[in-house]
């Protein structure tokens, strides 16, 4: 008798529990990991490929997972994305695991170690509201 109204509140708990989340992950949005969870943020990769069937809206967040000392993440505009310019961006991150906030419009991301913008390492997006 005990054991059944414990497994009762058990079940209710965990379906408020779950409802709660789900609420939270639409309310704030998507999280997308740029390349996936296994490749990353990494050269010789088709990052527009793999962006090309998503849908981002304000408030997704993209994570850039990387080795720190390999790469870094660089916002810039769309001329600098286009002819990879390393010295002009918006933001600039660097811990190796960036977390972005989506604002309404275009946005482009180049890495600025190397040649790696040049080989491929660079994603454009566009965010919908
Ligand atoms: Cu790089």
């Amino acid at each position: 008798m005990g054991l059944h109204v414990f497994q009762c509140f058990g079940i209710v708990m965990f379906c408020f529990c779950l409802t709660t989340s789900l609420i939270l992950l639409y309310a704030k949005g998507e999280v997308y990991f740029v390349g996936d969870d296994s490749y990353g943020w990494d050269e010789f990769f088709d990052f527009n490929d793999w962006s090309y069937e998503k849908e981002f809206h304000a408030g997704d967040i993209l994570v850039f997972k990387y080795e720190s000392s390999l790469h870094n993440v660089l916002q810039v505009n769309s001329t600098a994305y286009e002819n990879c310019i390393k010295n002009s961006y918006t933001h600039r991150f660097t811990s190796g695991n960036d977390s972005v906030i989506l604002e309404e419009g275009r946005a482009w991301f180049i890495c600025g170690v190397g040649d790696h913008c040049e080989n491929g390492q660079k994603l454009h997006i566009l965010v919908t509201p």
